[in-house]
């Protein structure tokens, strides 16, 4: 069984969508906004670097691009000087109110996560710097735990395998009791990194996280996408991973591309009849759509499990 569902239609959005000059249309978040769907996807400019474009869809499928970019690098500080190369894969989470956006920051400084909150979609504010050099794959879960923000992560280091941690906030700008909870297993699909994807789902069972995890090969890196189920009501808790990838390259646009060989989400949507519709990007160059059902996907990390650390 495959347990996720390509649109027949894919790529469902690429840069000939785009009213101004991009290479490349990926990695997007999606969210739910007054009953449509709103995409802020990254691009390429012609120099390489990464900006943040927006779309708008009636049915989470057919999106049009508005005529300017919804975030550039800014130009004020304290930001200009974390921003300056671009801005990358961005995560929207809807809490409190308000639409959190996360996002990684490149500059000659590292990668930083960016924090900006919007409520219209029509301007946007940044909020702070959330993390030191090296954090990519920030996700916000969309409810407090004991009144306290909660976020995965993914740090660098040369030390240790490329991980999972979880961090809290009482504020959303001040984060710590970070703590590692979820390991690259070694020789499987995922052995070289891991990172958060979508923000995560609520379900009866737990919530459900999608990752990517990456492989290297002869031919270079494969990124695919699995799954993880986190306690209710102790997001640090991991019930179960499936042992099994949930998604890998197989359309020619996921295997072409800039990067070849990529799936990587930063978005999925749950909807009312217990599917989810993921996004994701396709070879750094598409984006891309598909259903699961989420009880086939939480049934997949309790039977086909491993653990979250130790293997
Ligand atoms: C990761 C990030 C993603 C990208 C992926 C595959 O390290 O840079 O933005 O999609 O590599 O190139």
């Amino acid at each position: 069984m495959k347990p996720v569902t390509r649109y027949s239609k894919n790529p469902i959005l690429t840069k000939a969508d785009v009213p101004y000059p991009v290479a490349t249309v990926h990695n997007a978040a999606v969210v739910k906004y007054n009953e449509k769907y709103i995409m802020v996807f990254r691009s390429h400019l012609y120099n390489g670097r990464s900006i943040l474009g927006i779309a708008d869809s009636e049915n989470g499928i057919d999106f049009k691009v508005r005529e300017k970019p919804f975030m550039t690098p800014d130009d004020k500080s304290p930001y200009q000087e974390y921003e300056s190369w671009s801005i990358e894969d961005p995560r929207i989470t809807f809490i409190d109110g308000e639409y959190i956006i996360t996002y990684s920051a490149y500059s000659p400084h590292g990668i930083r996560i960016g924090l900006a909150k919007t409520r219209d979609f029509k301007t946007v504010e940044r909020f702070s710097m959330i993390t030191e050099a090296d954090y990519r794959n920030v996700v916000i879960f969309p409810e407090k735990f004991n009144g306290r923000y909660a976020r995965l992560d993914r740090p660098h280091s040369e030390i240790s395998p490329w991980s999972v941690w979880i961090s809290y906030s009482p504020d959303l700008r001040y984060w710590g009791e970070s703590k590692r909870i979820m390991d690259p297993v070694p020789y499987h699909w995922d052995q070289m990194k891991i990172g958060p994807g979508a923000p995560p789902i609520k379900t009866e069972k737990g919530w459900l996280s999608i990752y990517h995890g990456v492989f290297p090969t002869m031919d270079g890196s494969v990124y695919r996408l699995g799954v993880a189920l986190h306690d209710l009501h102790d997001p640090s808790e991991i019930i179960g991973v499936s042992d099994d990838w949930i998604l890998q390259p197989e359309d020619p646009w996921e295997i072409t591309g800039y990067v070849h060989n990529v799936v990587f989400s930063c978005a999925a949507i749950p909807e009312d009849d217990g599917t989810v519709r993921l996004y994701w990007g396709g070879a750094d160059t598409v984006m891309c759509t598909g259903t699961a059902h989420i009880n086939d996907l939480v049934e997949m990390c309790l039977t086909k499990t491993r653990k979250a650390m130790g293997n």
